[in-house]
């Protein structure tokens, strides 16, 4: 397998632990790529490090960077590219290479060391990033395709075309390959070969954009891939997102298109580039007969092109490839993973509901493929189609899947026993029904393929609440198969889009269980992408469905989510990137919609919220429903708030003052016209209404108890205290009840088992989370099994209130935590870890016997402000001993012991 380049614009790992000689080392060491505002391949990547460290109290001091264009020089110390020198700062995240000028194609080896209070490191060992091609000139190859139709494309409605397959041979001189790179995009999906061999290991790349504007490409050291001599290089493309799912329907872009450069060069001295032009050969006339990603893909195995991507193979047959037109957008290395197959699970049994008609249930409602292991004649055709849930009889359920077919189909070849699994397509679905296969089939003869974005792993999280837990699980399952380049809102029906409404707060929850901070970098670009010439921000990016329809709550996503980038990663740079595209939307709204100080635009209302009977998919009772202007004029000056932050963040004080002042007005209109300081009330007294107005700190002084009050009667009364908000008011529901006083109520909520709640939806078989609160109940016409919008802000509460990890308030990167864990009557123990971008954080209690134990870890250079549980408060025995351990006592707070700890691993302990 080729190893991927490491890119400046990846996120590298080089090093996963310690090298155990020094107290402290440093470890960890990643590349990133700032957001480019003007979209320029990045020149100057941003360095981040971790120390480690068995000690206690570790601080650093001063670092030094060294940068070499060569490991040896490195090794030698030789910083012909940068050389820090010893800089005083305790920054060991996101410092930005400040060295000679970096061209294309150039390799950095860089190494840190750091001066700590607890003595000097070694060295780190050496990381990699490597330039992409900055600029146009860089590339010499031509987009290249057939933009024509084949006998078998289906061009209107549902959309079919069989792969297009392209191949060029070549011959490298006779002379010792030093490094050889591939660089190529492949729309709309790519899969690439040499000499028969698949480049990567990556599956439905490029990432997704919107290619009128941007079109990523990635890179990769093809080096072991090729020979002196005869070579030969083979590309599959598929439709992806660019030959659209739906004429009309979906944003078309055109026939499957690819450019594409190998460079290779020889280690002494010169250089064969290959690229894609009107000399490659091309055909769809492969086995892959048609792809589709709603609808599913067609495999006829009898006519593979056995050896087509090897040199020798006769295409004698085969057309001549075209120069074609571009489709527009800027090339551009892609900063964010790809998709891969990161998990496979066994299907747990098969049945069959009807002769000839078997069911796998792969017990997990997954996204991504099945692979299938089949033997039989020549000709036979097996059928699977893919959905989530039976009908009674034990029979697919497809209503919900809307108008997608859901059919992967493969033709045998015959004689052996043939492994096979798609390219080009994936589905949402724990059931699959299998027809056509030539014996019974049985589990053995398939895996499922777990396909999303390659995000690591960040959080974990475990109570003494199997509920909670089943929650997290389903939560975890939901999150990750709708990471697809974007964030999806579902995996199954005929949609899959980028709504931004899905992902407000949801996503500051998926920081803690994913990496994802690249992922959304590239989102926010994508929402900035498709922001309108006169302000407009759509409710779905990238913009494959057109749909702007100005409101406050979906668009507001592209502000809250680069707030959150700030928070959970410290990373200042999306912010700088996207003020002004901000900054643009709000005015455009204010003119347009803005009246006497409220907005009166909204789109969804606070999108389903539990209905009053079970078949509804949207509430039709007014006193359920909270007032559109509530919903957009809270929002507007949340939205206010958070420009406010980053105007003072950027320097701009100016308009700093020009949005608090804004926000001041609005707060007073809201009031005037919201807000009965009789009843404590706001508008129609809905719990999202009062819950928002008081979580933005909307409410008048004096005024916060009454109107928290009516949120609890309203949910404790009229909603026997289970959640009765939709998309919009979950965002805030955990932590609002939590912070006002009323955590025993939001952990209520988190483990009911009955309607409406996550643990109905779980007594009721899901294994992701819903889209609706009655998901088993309502109309199928929008009903999926998988989407992560009604999580609201409940991630975010396990880590932060459960578990207790949080930044301190202020602070942004965990560079200062605060640790406030929450012993909840019901839960015994809870046991979280957070690798944040400083190390990693661990929260660990359990009560037992009335004493709560609590497990600590701060990572090194940075320090926490601790709450132990202390019930009646601490004794002195319990102080000291917490002392004894460098702790400093700070005082007592509600129920909790504060102290301040540095960093280390600590045991903390008090009667409860
Ligand atoms: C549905 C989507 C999405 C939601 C929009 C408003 O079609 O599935 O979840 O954001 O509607």
């Amino acid at each position: 397998m080729n190893k991927r380049l490491t890119f400046c614009f990846l996120t590298v790992l080089m090093l996963m632990g310690c090298t155990g000689k020094e107290a402290v080392s440093v470890v960890n060491l990643r590349c990133e790529q700032r957001v480019n505002p003007d979209g320029i391949d990045c020149t100057s990547p941003v360095l981040s490090w971790e120390l480690s460290s068995a000690l206690r109290d570790v601080r650093q001091v001063e670092y030094r960077i060294l940068v070499a264009s060569s490991l040896e020089k490195l090794k030698a110390d030789e910083a012909d590219l940068w050389d820090s020198k010893q800089v005083e700062s305790d920054r060991s995240i996101q410092v930005a290479y400040a060295g000679t000028a970096l061209s294309s194609r150039t390799a950095c080896y860089w190494k840190v060391q750091a001066v700590t209070n607890k003595g000097v490191t070694g060295w780190s060992k050496p990381a990699r990033w490597t330039m992409g091609l900055l600029a146009p000139s860089d590339w010499e190859a031509k987009w290249t395709g057939l933009d024509r139709s084949f006998p078998d494309d289906v061009l209107e409605g549902k959309t079919q075309l069989p792969a297009r397959y392209f191949r060029k041979t070549f011959s490298l001189e006779n002379r010792k390959i030093e490094k050889a790179t591939l660089y190529i995009s492949g729309l709309g999906f790519y899969e690439a070969y040499i000499n028969a061999k698949r480049v990567g290991s990556q599956v439905m790349s490029p990432t997704p954009t919107d290619y009128s504007k941007v079109i990523k490409y990635n890179t990769f050291d093809v080096t072991r891939l090729l020979s002196k001599g005869d070579n030969a290089i083979g590309v599959t493309l598929g439709n992806g997102r660019f030959f659209s799912m739906r004429i009309p329907g979906v944003r078309h872009f055109g026939y499957p298109k690819m450019i594409l450069q190998l460079e290779v060069d020889y280690a002494d001295g010169g250089k064969t580039v290959v690229v894609s032009d009107d000399t490659w050969m091309a055909t769809a006339d492969g086995p892959i007969r048609s792809n589709n990603e709603f609808d599913g893909e067609a495999y006829d195995a009898r006519k593979e092109l056995t050896g087509w991507a090897a040199p020798g193979f006769n295409d004698a047959g085969w057309l001549q490839a075209e120069i074609v037109p571009s489709p527009g957008g800027r090339l551009e290395a892609q900063l964010n993973r790809n998709i891969n197959v990161m998990e496979t699970i066994r299907p747990v049994a098969v049945s069959e509901p009807v002769p000839g008609v078997f069911i796998l249930d792969m017990g997990q409602n997954m996204v991504g493929w099945l692979r299938m292991k089949v033997k039989g004649e020549e000709g036979k055709q097996v059928k699977l189609r893919f959905a989530e849930t039976l009908k009674e009889d034990g029979t697919l359920y497809l209503d919900n899947l809307r108008g997608a077919l859901v059919t992967d189909t493969y033709t045998l070849k015959g004689k052996q026993t043939e492994t096979w699994e798609p390219s080009f397509t994936y589905h949402g679905f724990r059931y699959v029904e299998i027809t056509g296969f030539p014996s019974k089939p049985s589990v053995d003869n398939f895996e499922g393929q777990v396909v999303y974005d390659e995000v690591d792993l960040t959080g974990t999280f475990e109570t003494s609440d199997p509920m909670i837990n089943r929650i997290y699980k389903n939560a975890y399952w939901g999150i990750r198969g709708n990471y697809r380049g974007m964030p999806t809102d579902c995996p199954q029906r005929d949609e899959r889009m980028g709504w931004l409404g899905d992902r407000a707060v949801g996503s500051h929850g998926e920081s803690f269980i994913f990496d994802i901070r690249n992922l959304y970098v590239k989102w926010l670009n994508d929402i900035e992408q498709a922001q309108r010439e006169d302000g407009s921000i759509p409710d779905v990016a990238p913009n494959y469905w057109s749909v702007y329809s100005d409101n406050m709550t979906w668009p507001g996503t592209y502000v809250i989510i680069a707030n959150m980038l700030y928070e959970q990663y410290g990373d200042k740079a999306p912010i700088a990137s996207h003020y002004d595209s901000m900054k643009r939307w709000m005015a455009y709204m204010c003119e347009r919609y803005m009246v006497d100080g409220i907005m009166t635009k909204d789109r969804y209302g606070d999108w389903c919220m539990p209905p009053e009977s079970p078949e509804l998919v949207h509430s039709q009772d007014p006193s359920r429903k909270t007032d559109a202007a509530v919903l957009g004029t809270t929002f507007y000056f949340r939205i206010l708030y958070l420009l406010e932050r980053f105007a003072l963040l950027l320097d701009k004080p100016d308009d700093a003052v020009d949005f608090a002042r804004q926000a001041q007005a609005v707060r007073e209109a809201y009031n005037a016209k919201y807000f009965n300081p009789e009843s404590g009330q706001y508008s129609n007294n809905t719990v999202t209404a009062n819950l928002l107005s008081l979580c933005y700190g909307m409410v008048p002084a004096g005024y916060e108890e009454a109107v928290f009050n009516n949120i609890i009667e309203k949910t404790a009364g009229e909603f026997d205290n289970h959640v009765s908000t939709g998309l919009v008011g979950v965002q805030w529901l955990m932590r609002g009840l939590s912070d006002y006083g009323r955590p025993d109520l939001a952990l209520r909520i988190a483990t009911n088992r009955d309607y409406p709640s996550w643990g109905y939806m779980i007594e009721h078989d899901a294994t992701t989370i819903w889209e609706l609160w009655n998901g088993n109940t309502a109309d199928p016409s929008m009903n999926s099994g998988n989407h992560v919008m009604l999580l609201g802000d409940l991630i975010v509460w396990f880590y932060e209130y459960l578990a207790g990890i949080r930044n301190m308030p202020g602070n942004v990167g965990f560079k200062e935590i605060e640790m406030k864990p929450y012993p909840l009557d019901g839960l015994d123990y809870v046991t979280a870890s957070f690798h944040s971008v400083h190390g990693l954080v661990k929260s660990a209690w359990k009560k037992e016997n009335g004493v709560f134990h609590w497990d600590v870890t701060i990572p090194c250079n940075t320090s926490a402000t601790v709450y132990l549980p202390c019930g009646k408060g601490i004794t002195d025995e319990d102080k000291e001993a917490i002392e004894r351990e460098g702790a400093q006592f700070v005082g007592t707070e509600d129920n909790y012991a504060v102290f301040k700890i540095p960093s280390g691993v600590y045991h903390l302990k008090a009667a409860l």
